[in-house]
Order: structure tokens, then C-alpha cells, then sequence
């Protein structure tokens, strides 16, 4: 399977902790863990939608303690994405699913900017680390949380947008945004993925999103459609996630080809591979198998990742 490198551009780092490492970190905190073993906790990855996946996700996080907690976790998902090809990575994380928790902003950062800094000479992967927004909780929290990050002068790339998503347009993110965005920062934004494609329009619109994160409802509206390949606007799809909390029936209903005939900058992504049944190539397997994904379109698909990416432009030529 002869591809040129593609870049991750959407997956969150908490979505990498899986039920082996969620037990090896609580005996290490020496935490209780409310399942009677491993194959009790594998039991439960049945999602009928996002909801039921992210009461799991917050669930699960309350293992992730300390900074080598954070950093064992980083680096177990850069290792995992360097054997699948992936050589740039663009990771969200989500401080205030930890602050809340009681774990210091510091320590979330210390932990997985150190694994991030080791991994270009460590696995060959270039990186960057984005903080998403909870949407499904206070604007104000989000604010905060923004605030924090400029004062501890936390090396980001950008801010996203991330959690419950059907209620919680990102019109009511707007001046956190805007300020993000006057702080030099990347922004992007979930939207359309159980959220209509009004949400997408406010994306762009109102928040001044450079990507959009899922963004396949898009499909629903072709003046939506028209509007993100007019201005090149990069959608980060995960195909596996889709199939995983019902955004799509199956693989093989996926509308990934669709996406590209139109002309949209897809790119593919595994979101939280602990959960949805692998990495980025598992991902690219599955699409291959259930939709005759090809050859061609692999290497569209990975252009498009290095081309989507905040990598320097220099990193960015030794990809492509
Ligand atoms: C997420 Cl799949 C998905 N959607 C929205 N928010 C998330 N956080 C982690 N995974
Ligand atoms: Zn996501």
C-alpha cells in the first residue's frame, strides 16, 4: 500500500486511552475502577449515538491523573499512528474535561507537550496540539479555560470545538473565538456531524473556522456544499466514528466518495481510535473493503491531509 505520508488532523488524545492503559493507570493511581475487569469495560464500547460514546469517554478519563499519565498516553497514540503512516499530527485536547477533575492545567499540558516534543525525533512524526472547547458547558468555562491557556503561555497551534453537539451552536462560541483569533491561533470547529448544517454556516461564518471537523451533513444543503469548495475549506471526516455513533448506517454507506466527487477537501481521520474500532488505517482498510475506496483516491485523500494541515510550509514540501 504504497501512499504518500498523511497528516492526522482530528483525533482527541483522551479518544487514544484504551481499556488495557485505562487499567494500567488506575492499579498506577491506585484508583477503583467500577468494572469487574477488562472484558467487563471492552463490553461497553456499543454507542447508539455521541452522547452514549462521550458518557464513556468523560468516564473513562478519571484514570488520566499525572503528567507521565498524560505523557504515556500521547505517546502510545504517536507510536500507534507512526506504524499506520501517519508522519504530521494535529491532536486535540479537551483541558476542561481535566481542570474540572481537579487536575492542574499544567500537569495536562507538561504531560503531553513532552511526549509531543520527543516525537518528530522519536517517531518521525511532526506535530501540534489543539485545545477544544466543551460546547455542553458553559460559554463562561470556555472563556476561562482560554484565558488560562494564554496565561501559562501554552505552545498551541489553534482551538476547536468539541462534546455534545445537537443545541449547542457555535454561535454562542463567538467572542471566544474572536478572541483566540486576534491571539494568533488556528481555529476550527466540529459541526454537522449529529448538528444540522446551520451549525457549519456558523463555523465559518461566525467563528472564522479554517477546518471543519466531521462536516458531513454538508450533504444536506448544496449551497453549503458550493460554499466549502469555493473557499477550499478542509472537512476532517472519520469514517469508522460515523459508522460507530450512527451518523451512518455502515462503511459501505458512508458518503466519503460522494465528498470528493463534489470537490470538498476531505480529509480521513480516526477521532478517538480506542472507541471506534481503530487508527487512521484502520480507517483507510475499512473505507477500501466497504466502498472500493482506491488507490487514487488514497493518495487525494493524503495530499489532502498534508495540504489541510498547520504544518509549516516547509514541513509540509518534505511531505507532499
Ligand atoms: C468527539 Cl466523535 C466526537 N464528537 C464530538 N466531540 C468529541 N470529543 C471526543 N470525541
Ligand atoms: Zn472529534
Amino acid at each position: 500500500m504504497a501512499t504518500t505520508p498523511f497528516a492526522e488532523l482530528h483525533m482527541h488524545i483522551e479518544g487514544a486511552l484504551g481499556p488495557e492503559l485505562i487499567f494500567a493507570l488506575a492499579e498506577r493511581n491506585r484508583m477503583h475502577l467500577p468494572y469487574s475487569g477488562l472484558a467487563d469495560l471492552e463490553s461497553r464500547y456499543e454507542f447508539t449515538d455521541l452522547q452514549s460514546f462521550l458518557d464513556l469517554y468523560y468516564a473513562n478519563m478519571a484514570v488520566l491523573r499525572t503528567a507521565e499519565d498524560f505523557a504515556d498516553l500521547t505517546r502510545d497514540y504517536l507510536r500507534r499512528a507512526a506504524a499506520a503512516g501517519v508522519r504530521h499530527a494535529e491532536i486535540f485536547f479537551d483541558p476542561q474535561a481535566h481542570v474540572t477533575r481537579g487536575v492542574p492545567l499544567q500537569e495536562v499540558l507538561d504531560g503531553i507537550l513532552d511526549a509531543l516534543g520527543a516525537s518528530e525525533r522519536e517517531f518521525g512524526v511532526s506535530s501540534g496540539l489543539l485545545a477544544a472547547f466543551l460546547r455542553d458547558q458553559p460559554v463562561h468555562d470556555a472563556e476561562e479555560m482560554l484565558g488560562e491557556l494564554l496565561r501559562l503561555r501554552a505552545p498551541l497551534l489553534g482551538v476547536g470545538l468539541d462534546s455534545a453537539e445537537v443545541g449547542y451552536p457555535p454561535t454562542l462560541f463567538e467572542d471566544v473565538f474572536a478572541r483566540a483569533r486576534s491571539e494568533g491561533l488556528h481555529v476550527v470547529a466540529h459541526a454537522g456531524e449529529e448538528g444540522p448544517p446551520e451549525y457549519i454556516w456558523q463555523a465559518l461564518d461566525l467563528l472564522g473556522a479554517e477546518r471543519i471537523d466531521h462536516g458531513v451533513r454538508c450533504l444536506e444543503d448544496p449551497a453549503l456544499v458550493a460554499r466549502l469548495v469555493d473557499e477550499e475549506i478542509p472537512l476532517t471526516v472519520c469514517p469508522l466514528s460515523n459508522v460507530r455513533l450512527r451518523v451512518v448506517d455502515s462503511i459501505s454507506d458512508h458518503p466519503l466518495r460522494t465528498m470528493l466527487q463534489a470537490g470538498l477537501r476531505v480529509t480521513v481521520n480516526s477521532d478517538d481510535p480506542a472507541y471506534f474500532g481503530g487508527d487512521v488505517g484502520d480507517n483507510f482498510a475499512q473505507l477500501r473493503s466497504g466502498i472500493g475506496l482506491t488507490d487514487a483516491e488514497v493518495e487525494v485523500l493524503a495530499r489532502n491531509s498534508i495540504e489541510a494541515s498547520f504544518a509549516s510550509e516547509a514541513r509540509k514540501a518534505e511531505l507532499l
